[in-house]
């Protein structure tokens, strides 16, 4: 017993770092999607997984605290791919990690097809959101998101995924912002959820400069379809994605907003961090386009004025609403209003 009555003899437990590479990669990996996979199967085959998709070695202390951020409509088939493969994967990675889908949805009170819901009442969004808000006549479209059963409860059964244009970008800082409300999280990795690594090799973690990790596609023919592709799955420090305001808000619909991320990331004077062509190998599962996720005609024009938009468009100019958190098995889910054009 030492001066000061603590005890010398008990052993402090503190973990260990874990190594810069883990010994528990295995390399190249067999990747198809043939078989369906189920959420029971993968709960089972990962049961280190905790709730809402989180995840810390256990015999060392990880080196990184990374989000994993999906941008999310409609694609549940691919998700469940996703966590299959993934989980095992980032856990051979030895990450500290959790996993956020941010699932793109409209609010909209349809006041003809919410039998009984003429008038103005307030109407409850997610009390765990403390979003409340009214409804009157005034929005009468073609969607019901909100179907109204007893005055003010949320038939939540009936939310539909909206008629309102993809927004990836905005979704992808919505993640950022929301993961950062429940952990201290210092690397954000955000990933199509179609998007599936062949090599563990390729870690899910940030480096010194941002960094594209879905490098060498199938979909390209296992090539950088050009230089300055920094679409798929990307990694920013908290620092890098600060750095570059995070990003861009007003990509409406398909393409262009990876490449407004690259902008702005170059002329933040970084550069693009990459793993090799073998070792970045990755599959996308082949589906046909999204509905409500056309081409965006202002990609050309947008992508031309980074350098004055960056400033006033991004992580400083977000806005939305969440509509509710949903803590699964092997994700969280956090459903999002994020506007329309
Ligand atoms: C590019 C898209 C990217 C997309 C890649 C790969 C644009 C901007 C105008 C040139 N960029 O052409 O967003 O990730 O293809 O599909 O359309």
């Amino acid at each position: 017993v030492v001066p000061g009555g603590q005890n010398a003899e008990t052993p402090v437990k503190s973990l260990e770092k874990c190594p810069e590479t883990s010994p528990l990669l295995v390399g190249p990996l067999r990747i198809e999607f043939q078989d369906p996979v189920s959420l029971e199967q993968i709960k089972s085959e990962n049961p280190n997984v905790q709730q809402g998709g989180r995840f810390k070695p256990k015999d060392c202390l990880a080196l990184q605290k990374v989000a994993i951020i999906i941008p999310f409509r409609n694609r549940d088939e691919h998700l469940k791919y996703w966590l299959y493969y993934l989980h095992p994967i980032l856990q051979r990675q030895q990450l500290d990690y959790g996993v956020y889908v941010i699932n793109q949805a409209f609010l909209i009170i349809h006041n003809g097809c919410c039998g009984g819901a003429a008038g103005t009442r307030p109407l409850l969004v997610a009390a765990a959101v403390n979003v409340s808000f009214f409804f009157s006549s005034f929005c009468c479209s073609t969607l019901c998101l909100w179907h109204l059963s007893p005055p003010g409860v949320r038939e939540s059964e009936n939310l539909q995924d909206g008629d309102v244009t993809f927004n990836r970008a905005k979704l992808l800082n919505v993640g950022y912002t929301e993961a950062l409300k429940e952990y201290d999280y210092d690397c954000f990795v955000f990933s199509d959820v179609d998007l599936i690594p062949m090599d563990d090799r390729n870690t899910y973690k940030c480096f010194s400069q941002p960094r594209h990790l879905s490098v060498s596609m199938d979909k390209f023919g296992f090539r950088l379809p050009y230089n300055q592709f920094f679409g798929g799955v990307s990694s920013l420090s908290k620092e890098q994605f600060l750095k570059i305001n995070g990003f861009p808000n007003n990509y409406w619909g398909w393409g262009g907003e990876d490449d407004d991320i690259y902008n702005r990331v170059v002329s933040r004077g970084m550069s693009v961090s990459r793993p090799s062509g073998e070792v970045g190998k990755c599959r996308m599962i082949r589906h046909n386009r999204d509905k409500k996720n056309e081409p965006n005609p202002q990609r050309f024009d947008r992508i031309n004025h980074t350098k004055e938009t960056m400033n006033k468009d991004g992580i400083n100019s977000l806005s939305y609403q969440v509509v509710k958190v949903e803590k699964f098995d092997l994700y969280t889910k956090i459903t999002v209003d994020v506007g329309k054009p």
